[in-house]
């Protein structure tokens, strides 16, 4: 997953770091004190002025007093970044982000978060630069990530039956997203059953319907062509009559400007009155997802997204873009073909993946 990010990053931290470095050789490098017999160390981790860059530590050396040396003793490496000492890195960090199909607007946050942590703040370096580096780097991920949504929650604050609408263009994973989150559910001892709503194109009842057998739900249906909204009220009323935790609507795919097709999802969101509005979109389709959740979102709202095909996506742009750029969490990433082949969405999760050492 994300392998291409993963490593282009890793270069980046080297630069980063290297840079950084740099910028440090001016300053002071941490020494061990010679005490005079008898005199007691200072506390460890009660940390000293910091050097400021170009003032006397010459003379310091000079003319060494037992305070000074504990000073440096205790003192960790610390470094007064410019805007020229990561300008570099800055901008290869800003191209990386770019060629990975991450949106412009979410590149430019991480960016100016990533200028706003280093320039012109003194930072402790400590004894390894790259630790600094992958904090801001981790701090600026995880702040356009947002904080995902936890659906085991968002079931147990709602009323039952929770519905929950999956909506989406063509072939980006809906059906098999409906399988897998109902075998979730039930994994995680939640009850549920499934509405057959895409009544549009051949062959898609039988795939709900087949995946749903297998899983051991319950399936409501209608014929090829009946109206969607009829049949995902009805798996609504079966759900209150049998005390269903969870009612998982499958729609057909559609555009958002196929004016028809949007008009019906308006009524299903009429007659179902769903609690989560899903929108389905493939991590493969890189800043094309983004785009088309952002419209859908606008079209006909949504409440969360899941990303299917992480597995086959070494960018990595469209998990990093879209909540930020929906102003909606992810739920889940799509993670293979195979029903257990779904994930929870973590923000920490993915930026350890991100950052995680390569192999
Ligand atoms: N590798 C991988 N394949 C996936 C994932 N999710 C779905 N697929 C595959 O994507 C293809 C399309 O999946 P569907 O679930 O039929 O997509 P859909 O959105 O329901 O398609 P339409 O109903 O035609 O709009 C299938 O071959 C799935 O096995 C995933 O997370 N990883
Ligand atoms: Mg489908």
């Amino acid at each position: 997953m994300f392998d291409s990010l993963k490593k282009k990053l890793q270069n980046i931290r080297t630069k980063f770091a290297s840079n950084i470095e740099e910028a440090a050789g001016a300053e002071p490098e941490p020494q061990v004190a010679q005490l005079p017999e008898g005199a007691e160390a200072a506390e460890p981790g009660i940390s000293a002025e910091p050097p400021v860059p170009g003032e006397a530590p010459e003379k310091e050396r000079e003319k060494p007093t037992l305070l000074n040396k504990v000073k440096v003793l205790v003192r960790e490496r610390e470094v007064l970044l410019r805007e020229k000492d990561i300008e570099e890195p800055l901008f290869e960090l800003e191209m990386v982000l770019l060629e990975n199909d991450v949106a412009l607007p979410v590149t430019d946050e991480i960016i100016g978060r990533m200028r706003e942590d280093l320039v012109g703040r003194q930072r402790k370096i400590g004894s390894s630069v790259d630790d600094l580096v992958v904090s801001t780097l981790r701090s600026a991920l995880c702040g356009v990530l947002g904080d995902g949504l936890d659906l085991d929650e968002f079931i147990e604050g709602h009323e039952r039956p929770v519905k929950i609408l999956f909506t989406g263009v063509n072939g980006t994973g809906k059906t098999t997203t409906v399988a897998k989150v109902g075998n979730y559910l039930q994994k995680n001892g939640f009850s549920v059953v499934i509405g057959a709503g895409d009544t549009f194109r051949a062959g898609a009842i039988e795939q709900i319907r087949t995946h749903a057998d297998r899983l051991g739900i319950k399936t409501i249906q209608h014929q090829a062509g009946a109206d969607p909204s009829a049949v995902l009220f009805d798996a609504v009323q079966y759900a209150k009559a049998h005390d269903i935790d969870v009612v998982l609507a499958d729609t057909a795919g559609r555009f958002h400007n196929r004016a028809n097709l949007m008009n019906q999802l308006e009524k299903i969101r009429r007659v179902m009155k769903p609690d989560l509005v899903v929108y389905v979109d493939e991590a493969v389709a890189g800043n094309d997802a983004v785009i088309r959740a952002d419209e859908f979102n606008k079209a006909v709202g949504t409440d969360a997204v899941v990303l299917t095909k992480a597995d086959m996506d070494p960018k990595g742009g469209a998990a990093i873009s879209v909540a930020h750029t929906v102003g909606k969490p992810i739920l889940f990433l799509g993670t293979g073909q195979g029903y257990d082949d779904i994930v929870p969405f973590s923000p920490r999760a993915v930026v350890d993946e991100l950052l995680g050492d390569e192999s």
